[in-house]
């Protein structure tokens, strides 16, 4: 009764939006901010009930990426550190949509019964909350912790101004029973960056990686915390542009998603860094870029996206792998880890075939993190990325229990042999890189660490493969659920067709790969092309969007 009129007293005071339609989108909410203030409440209570039913530590994290700096968006961290479970986006988006606080009430109580969730305050609940630098952030996060307080015996944390992967991270070890303050993870990173880098057989013979590495923060807060990250890293000289503290606006012609789509440099960047290593972040630092400005007058970029970034990754792993694997005959360890390495179709047709020529296991999941971490997670250990900068790597906890010394000693892997580097690398890499989501600023860390132990310049990175010719475009749509597709999003089987057409049109380009997808985040029907040329990509990529408009 006490906690069926404190929920309708204070629902009351957030109305909901009129005439809108609200749905938990591959990353949560995201609208205008002025209509969220009653998704925040709601979503309040949803991360309160979330954390009583599963009796751990929820995340409520209040950002919308790289969109424009007017929107804002919430989405919820589960006990792991991923995503909310897909059972529950369901009720998430009745909650949101509930036309009146009769009916939210009437929602959370059937809810709560058939999830025997139970809401007499016996229970207590912790939900860690923080925003990114939006100017809207503080007002929502007001109104997300008025819901979870409408919870009785949930308690919001609140964090503050974060990136997305810290949240993530937070709330990942906070289970763990670990400590999970923001020193923390700036010390486990810079203590994991160090580790590699000493590590490293040939730190006295540098000469094609270059210390300077320029940052474009997309003015959020990426930036930010890496001010704070750079102090404790040495052997990096870091600058850092588009910070937010100046001028600039978050992600306007600035970030990794401007720099990953465009293809052309940030703002505050040009001659000036012909040559030198770049890397962009997006605005809420769970994805980054990097590129290299050539010289000559044009606008123009060289790319180095996700795709590439999987692939160094990889081929790091796999030879710390195969150096593991090459252990004396006498060594007590029957283990093979299995790698895998997981992307969308979004990824360049160049990356996918250059993996598979390394002999790697590559599968494809619909576009989104929670596909392709849940499809990682399924390996001992599994790299994903999305072209746009968005991956990691998971380690299974049987991996890192057989990286650990104490095991190498037991299983005759002596310290000072290369297999034992080679596994205490891997284990290292277990720590630097964010076990819960896609971070820019451990992506950076290893990043640089594997550029430095291979002693590569990003050019000589960039030319492990060439990436095929490429062009994506957005119809404006009605109704974007018209358009179904299966096969990871790459063939379309609703309406009727519609596939048969495109097909008939790639058929037309030599190395011609097409597939339409609608968006999870806005209402357009997305189209991706490859072909041998930029020309034929550009074309196939219009044909197929007449089919669909
Ligand atoms: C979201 C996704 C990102 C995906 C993008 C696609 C998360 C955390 N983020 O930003 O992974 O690439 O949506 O957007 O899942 P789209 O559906 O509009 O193309
Ligand atoms: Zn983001």
């Amino acid at each position: 009764k006490e906690q069926l009129d404190l929920l309708l007293r204070e629902s009351d005071r957030f109305p909901p939006p009129h005439g809108m339609r609200l749905s938990y989108g591959t990353a949560g909410f995201r609208e205008d901010a002025s209509v969220l203030l009653s998704t925040m409440y709601r979503v309040g209570i949803l991360a309160a009930l979330r954390a009583l039913k599963t009796e751990a530590v929820i995340g409520l994290m209040i950002t919308a990426s790289h969109n424009k700096v007017s929107d804002n968006g919430v989405k919820i961290a589960d006990p792991s550190g991923g995503m909310l479970t897909q059972e529950w986006e369901p009720f998430a988006n009745a909650l949101a949509n509930a036309p009146s606080s009769r009916d939210l009430v009437r929602l959370i109580n059937e809810f709560t019964e058939k999830e025997n969730i139970l809401l007499d305050g016996s229970k207590s609940a912790q939900i860690l909350v923080a925003r990114d630098t939006r100017p809207s952030g503080e007002v929502l996060l007001d109104a997300a912790k008025n819901g979870i307080g409408s919870i009785i015996g949930a308690v919001a944390q609140d964090m503050g101004i974060l990136t997305t992967p810290q949240l993530h991270w937070m709330v990942h070890v906070r289970n763990k029973g670990l400590e999970s303050s923001e020193l923390n993870y700036f010390d486990g990173l810079s203590n994991s960056f160090k580790w590699l880098l000493d590590s490293n057989p040939n730190n006295n013979e540098l000469n094609d990686w270059d210390k300077r590495l320029v940052v474009d923060g997309a003015n959020g807060v990426g930036g930010q915390k890496l001010e704070l990250l750079k102090e404790k890293l040495n052997g990096l000289a870091i600058e850092i542009r588009n910070s937010g503290k100046g001028e600039g606006v978050l992600n306007e012609r600035v970030g990794a998603d401007f720099v990953q789509k465009e293809k052309i440099v940030p703002c505050n960047f040009g001659s000036q860094d012909v040559g030198i290593r770049c890397v962009s972040f997006d605005g809420d630092a769970d994805r980054l870029v990097y590129f290299t400005v050539p010289s000559g007058s044009s606008n123009k970029i060289n790319l180095v996206d996700g795709d590439k970034i999987l692939s160094l990754f990889a081929i790091f792993i796999k030879e710390q792998l195969t150096i593991l694997a090459a252990r004396s005959k006498d060594t007590k360890i029957a283990f093979e880890p299995r790698l895998g390495v997981v992307q969308t179709a979004y990824a360049n047709g160049a990356s996918t075939q250059y993996l598979k020529d390394l002999g790697l296991e590559v599968v494809l999941t619909p576009t989104g993190v929670k596909y392709l971490h849940e499809k990682a997670a399924e390996y001992d250990i599994g790299i994903y990325f999305e072209a746009n900068g968005h991956g990691t790597v998971l380690f299974s906890d049987y991996c890192i229990s057989l990286l650990q010394p104490s095991y190498l000693e037991l299983s005759n892997v002596f310290a000072g042999s290369e297999p034992h580097k080679a596994a205490l690398r891997l284990l290292a890499i277990s720590k630097l890189i964010n076990q819960a989501v896609g971070d820019a600023l451990s992506g950076l860390l290893l990043v640089e660490a594997i550029l430095r132990h291979k002693n590569w310049s990003i050019h000589k990175w960039s030319e492990l493969y060439q990436d095929l010719p490429s062009r994506q475009l957005k119809v404006k749509v009605v109704d974007r659920t018209a358009v179904e597709t299966s096969n990871a999003e790459t063939k379309v089987v609703k309406p009727p067709g519609l596939q048969e057409a495109i097909d008939l049109e790639i058929a037309k380009y030599p190395q011609g790969r097409c597939f339409i997808r609608p968006s999870g985040t806005e209402d357009v029907i997305r189209v991706y092309a490859e072909a041998s040329t930029q020309e034929a990509a550009d074309d196939l990529a219009n044909s197929v969007a007449k089919l669909v408009d």
